[in-house]
């Protein structure tokens, strides 16, 4: 039996279409600047929100109606879910999901038992993979729910934390990898600290990068080709985390010898949370040649933690898709909307508005982001702004022609600078909204 029995496959219906369950905007086939956007944005769907989320707050239980979900933990409840999800994200028409190893599949008493419950889980996954063309964007272990994660999984002072961290991870990436998963992500949940005086942050440190290499290595070993993602967010639920922001990531990377292996895994709520814009983030991972893959969502600036909601700001996309397009499109990653509907919205069919708005919003950005690009103004006007390094002094500066006795000459001889331009911010401002 279908569980959304009275939802058909959502379609393109173009622009002037006032159907809400449908698409005005993404239309899959249609090529944007000679790509299709299907493939341009890679839409996957996250199993944790919106197959396990219940809208549960520190305040109330959950609110969710999913008349398919038993509330049980049983093996059996999980595949029915699983056949469920596959029904949703098929009829959404996204190509890709993403899950963690306990989303799918309920812990058992021991590793053993977990381990099984997940083989189950995954056979059902496979069916639906083949059934539907449905693929994985990126698996991941969940190292931060179950209590003995308390003080962290690969950064624990508990090194049979590590220990079980690590077996775990080793069957996450056997199953992302028997799926033909694109990827695997690392968010470090609790690897941070919650308090200076009892934390050794090098040796935490250490052992982070440790275990990162023995992932790698282990892929080697079975043969998974797909690409590691590490995500940044700077808290919640630790006051630190050791992976805060892009920047961070990338110098962690850098010092433990990892930059060849993991890129980065942006989502723009955690930008945001770290004091940072989404664009900042893509920027900083895509000038390192880092940008992996992005989790789709947005904050609440009003608010101070993670509300992880579906994005809906036409600005915020075209920003992303501007990046993204800059630094060479999405390759094996892909746009996650790793959202929730609020608690307030707890039909089956709000889960279905919420991606086609997320879906809409970022189509609309990246049609924009394109016709930014087609257009040229903004890319002439960014090149003239550095026109003094194009020829001169400014070239001779780049090819290493000079040395500060040589410049000290040069500006000796001139006494000062010939002037400045204006940076034309305002006017910058208003191009960008005049393509919206
Ligand atoms: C939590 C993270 C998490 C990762 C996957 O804030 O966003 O959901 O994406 O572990
Ligand atoms: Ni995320
Ligand atoms: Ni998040």
């Amino acid at each position: 039996m279908p569980a959304f029995p009275e939802i058909n496959r959502i379609a393109f219906e173009g622009p002037q279409s006032k159907n809400l369950l449908a698409f005005r905007h993404y239309n899959a086939d249609e090529k944007v600047e000679g790509r299709s956007m299907r493939d341009h944005l890679r839409f996957s769907v996250v199993y944790w929100h919106t197959f396990r989320g219940q809208g549960a707050d520190p305040f109330g239980p959950g609110t969710a109606v999913r008349p398919w979900d038993d509330g049980s933990n049983s093996v059996e409840n999980a595949e029915r879910r699983a056949r469920v999800a596959f029904e949703f994200i098929e009829k959404l028409g996204a190509p890709f999901y993403a899950f963690h190893d306990r989303d799918v599949a309920p812990e058992g008493a021991t590793l053993a038992e977990s381990n099984k419950n997940l083989d189950a889980v995954v056979k059902v996954l496979l069916e639906e993979q083949a059934r539907t063309g449905i693929r994985l964007l990126w698996g991941t272990a969940n190292l931060f729910s179950n209590p003995r994660f308390m003080h962290g999984a690969a950064t624990s002072p508990n090194s049979e934390v590590f220990a079980f961290a690590a077996a775990q991870v080793k069957k996450a990436l056997e199953v992302t990898h028997e799926l033909g998963g694109a990827g695997y992500t690392f968010w470090g949940g609790r690897e941070g600290y919650q308090n200076l005086w009892n934390t050794n942050m090098p040796r935490e440190l250490d052992h982070l990068a440790q275990f990162l290499h023995m992932a790698v290595d282990y892929a080697k070993e079975i043969g998974f080709k797909g690409q590691f993602y590490i995500e940044p967010k700077p808290k919640e639920p630790t006051k630190h985390q050791y992976d805060s922001d892009a920047a961070a990531c990338l110098n962690f990377l850098r010092q433990y010898d990892l930059l060849d292996h993991l890129k980065l895994n942006l989502e723009t709520n955690h930008a945001t949370l770290a004091g940072h814009t989404m664009q900042h983030e893509l920027e900083v991972a895509g000038s390192a040649g880092a940008l992996g893959t992005i989790d789709a969502n947005t904050g609440d600036l009003l608010l101070g933690w993670d509300t992880d909601q579906f994005p809906t700001d036409i600005y915020l996309t075209t920003q992303c898709m501007l990046s993204i397009l800059k630094y060479g499109g999405l390759q094996t990653g892909g746009v996650n909307f790793d959202a929730k509907v609020r608690r307030e919205s707890f039909e089956p069919v709000d889960l279905f508005h919420a991606h086609i708005g997320g879906m809409e919003t970022f189509a609309r950005g990246l049609k924009i982001a394109a016709a930014i690009r087609a257009d040229g103004q903004l890319e002439k006007l960014l090149q003239e702004r550095y026109a003094s390094w194009d020829s001169g002094l400014g070239a001779e500066i780049e090819a290493g022609k000079h040395n500060f006795g040589s410049l000290e000459k040069i500006m000796l001889a001139k006494g000062e600078i010939s002037g400045n331009r204006s940076g034309r911010q305002e006017m910058l401002e208003n191009l960008i909204n005049s393509y919206l």
